[in-house]
């Protein structure tokens, strides 16, 4: 995988340079409190890692949930290389088939292949990605039970149900997720680095423990570009080709009401 151990409290994560170009920024902008730190850069049997915060490490036995943010998980830039010369997937077809083997057309039946555009595209329409502007990928609870069984997860209700069960019914885990989600997006809503670059695949990763110690941080910046000359997003706005809009906001505004609901429900 990406991670391995790292010094006492670190976590080591493949580096890639357009995540690294991120953390770099980050730690000098008005988020830094609400990523991972970046510790530097560390060899390992010939390949190179960046050293992050361990995130975990102050958590007794925590749950864990990872949300994936915004509208869509591919880059502008991945449709067009997509267009100009499209590789076929098979792997992407077998997982496609595997949530619904009607999804795939005629021609990409008989290719036995998908595009990684259309195939993303698909699964960002399968799940609440599209509608909502985020989507559940994965949860681990205290006991280890570990499930990353969302991908058809669409629906607000069912959402509701999922995260009533994520933080067991605690109302104090509820109040302190929304608390601390209202201040990520006060955060990135001024933030130099967010209103300058198109946040794509990036997540939201909520950690609360039994002592109630709560917190939310963001991850994954592999996806994560500046935006080109001349562009500004509000990652609210509806996404249109060429407009770079992600929908990240729109996503945990949504986010924020649906805890919202949980909290009254
Ligand atoms: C995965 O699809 C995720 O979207 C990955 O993003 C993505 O990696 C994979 O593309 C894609 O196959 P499923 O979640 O449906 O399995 P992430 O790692 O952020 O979850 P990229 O490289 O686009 O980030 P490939 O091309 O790596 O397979
Ligand atoms: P990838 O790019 O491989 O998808 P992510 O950055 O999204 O990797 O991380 C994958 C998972 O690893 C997250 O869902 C989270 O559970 C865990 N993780 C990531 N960063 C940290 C961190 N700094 N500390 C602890 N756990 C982390
Ligand atoms: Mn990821």
């Amino acid at each position: 995988g990406n991670f391995h151990a790292g010094d006492a409290g670190s976590v080591l994560k493949r580096l890639d340079p357009r995540e690294q170009a991120c953390f770099k920024k980050l730690m000098s902008d008005s988020l830094k409190d609400f990523v991972p730190e970046y510790r530097g850069d560390v060899d390992k049997n010939g390949e190179t890692f960046i050293q992050l915060q361990d995130l975990l490490c102050d958590f007794t036995s925590p749950c864990v949930m990872d949300v994936k943010m915004g509208v869509r998980t591919y880059l502008e830039d991945e449709l067009h290389k997509a267009r100009r010369s499209p590789t076929l997937r098979k792997d992407m077809y077998q997982k496609m088939v595997e949530i619904d083997s009607t999804a795939p057309t005629t021609e990409e039946h008989e290719q036995k292949a998908v595009t990684k555009p259309r195939y993303m595209q698909w699964r960002d329409e399968m799940s609440s990605s599209v509608e909502l502007g985020f989507r559940l990928e994965g949860i681990k609870k205290s006991d280890g039970n570990s499930s990353k069984d969302f991908k058809k997860i669409k629906t607000r209700e069912s959402i509701v149900d999922i995260l009533r069960s994520f933080v067991g019914g605690n109302e104090n885990i509820v109040a302190k997720y929304i608390r601390r989600l209202k201040d990520i997006m006060a955060t990135q809503e001024a933030s130099e680095f967010f209103t300058s670059h198109e946040v794509i695949g990036s997540s939201l990763l909520f950690v609360h423990d039994a002592e109630e110690k709560v917190s939310v941080w963001m991850i994954d910046f592999g996806k994560t570009e500046p935006l080109p000359k001349g562009i500004t997003v509000n990652h609210r706005n509806q996404w249109q080709e060429g407009n770079h809009e992600d929908g990240y906001l729109f996503g945990l505004d949504n986010l924020v009401s649906i805890f919202e609901e949980v909290h009254t429900s």
